[in-house]
C-alpha cells in the first residue's frame, strides 16, 4: 500500500462521480447555479471526508466504489458549509481553496443557493448508494441528515456563533468543535462502514476514530490560522484572532501535543479493522498537515 497512489487514485474517482452527477443536469436552463456549484464543488479541496468513506468501505472488506455515492453527499455538504460559512452575513471571506469564494464570483444570492443545491442535491446522489443490507439505507440518511443538520454541523455554526462575544469553557470548546467539524467526518466514516456491510463493533470503531481524528484536525487548522500562510492555506490566515479557537484556549505548543494525542488515540479506534495501515497513515500525515 503506497499511501500517496490511493489518495491520488480515491481523489480522481471522487472528482469523476462529482463530474458525472452533476453532468446529468446539464440541458437544465439555470445554468449560472450549476456554473456555481461546479466552481466550488470541483475547484480543489483535500477530499478527506470522501476518502474516510471509501476506505471505510474498503476496510469492511466492501468494494470501496460501493461507498462512492456517500463520498460524494459528504464532500458535496461540506462544500455548501464552506460557501455559506464564506458569505458576508458568515464570516464573510474572499478567498478559498486558492480562489475568489463563491459569493465574491457569482453573487451572494447564487452562492446561497448553490450552497442549498449542493446540501439537498447530496441526498438525492446519496439516495442511488446499494448496500450490502438494503434495509440499512434508512439508517444510512439518517445518519447523513442527523450529523448535518441542526443537531450536528449546522448547530455547531449556530452555538459557534451565538458565543462570538464571550469566552468560552474547554468544554463548549470542545462541543461546537465537535458538531461543527467531527459530525460530518463521523458520517463519512459510519457511511463508509455501512456501505461495506460492516458490524456493530466496526460502527463504533468509526465513530470514535472520527471524534478524535475530527478534533485533532480542528486544531491542526486552529493552529494553521496561526502559523500558516494565505499561500499554503489558499485563503486568509489570522482571521480567527479574538475567536474561542483552541489556540487561545491551549497556546500553540499544547495544541502541537494535542494533535498527536487525538491523532493516537483515533488509530487506536481502528483496531476492530484488519486492514488500517493506509488509514493510519494518513491520519499522522494530517498532524504535519499545511493546507
Ligand atoms: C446553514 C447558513 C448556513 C451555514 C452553514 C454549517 C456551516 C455553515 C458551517 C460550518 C462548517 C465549517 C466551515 C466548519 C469548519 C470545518 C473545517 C475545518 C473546514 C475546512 O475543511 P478542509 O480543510 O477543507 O477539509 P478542504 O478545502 O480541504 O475541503
Amino acid at each position: 500500500m503506497n499511501l500517496d497512489q490511493r489518495t491520488t487514485e480515491y481523489r480522481a474517482y471522487l472528482e469523476d462521480c462529482l463530474k458525472e452527477f452533476y453532468a446529468q443536469f446539464h440541458d437544465q436552463p439555470q445554468k449560472r447555479l450549476f456554473s456555481a456549484v461546479e466552481y466550488s464543488l470541483l475547484g480543489g479541496g483535500k477530499r478527506l471526508r470522501g476518502i474516510f468513506a471509501l476506505e471505510f468501505c474498503r476496510m469492511c472488506c466492501g468494494h470501496w466504489k460501493q461507498a462512492a455515492p456517500f463520498a460524494g453527499a459528504v464532500e458535496m455538504i461540506h462544500t455548501y458549509s464552506l460557501i455559506h460559512d464564506d458569505l458576508p452575513c458568515m464570516d464573510n471571506d474572499d478567498f478559498r481553496r486558492g480562489r475568489p469564494t463563491n459569493h465574491r464570483v457569482y453573487g451572494e444570492g447564487i452562492a446561497t443557493l448553490a450552497g442549498d443545491a449542493l446540501l439537498t442535491d447530496a441526498f438525492l446522489l446519496a439516495s442511488t448508494a446499494r448496500l450490502p443490507q438494503p434495509e440499512m439505507m434508512s439508517r444510512a440518511i439518517e445518519l447523513l441528515a442527523r450529523c448535518a443538520g441542526s443537531a450536528g454541523m449546522v448547530g455547531g455554526q449556530v452555538l459557534d456563533i451565538m458565543s462570538e462575544d464571550r469566552e468560552l469553557t474547554e468544554r463548549e470548546v470542545l462541543d461546537i468543535q465537535s458538531r461543527k467539524t467531527g459530525e460530518l467526518i463521523r458520517a463519512a466514516c459510519c457511511l463508509g462502514v455501512l456501505a461495506g456491510g460492516g458490524s456493530q463493533e466496526q460502527l463504533d470503531g468509526a465513530a470514535k476514530f472520527a471524534a478524535d481524528l475530527g478534533l485533532a484536525f480542528q486544531i491542526r487548522d486552529d493552529m494553521l490560522d496561526v502559523i500558516g500562510t494565505r499561500e499554503e492555506m489558499g485563503k486568509g490566515v489570522g482571521t480567527d484572532a479574538g475567536k474561542n479557537t483552541f489556540v487561545r484556549l491551549y497556546g500553540l505548543e499544547a495544541c502541537e501535543e494535542l494533535v498527536r494525542t487525538y491523532t493516537r488515540r483515533a488509530v487506536e479506534a481502528l483496531e476492530v479493522f484488519p486492514d488500517s495501515a493506509y488509514l493510519t497513515g494518513l491520519a499522522e500525515s494530517l498532524t504535519r498537515r499545511r493546507v
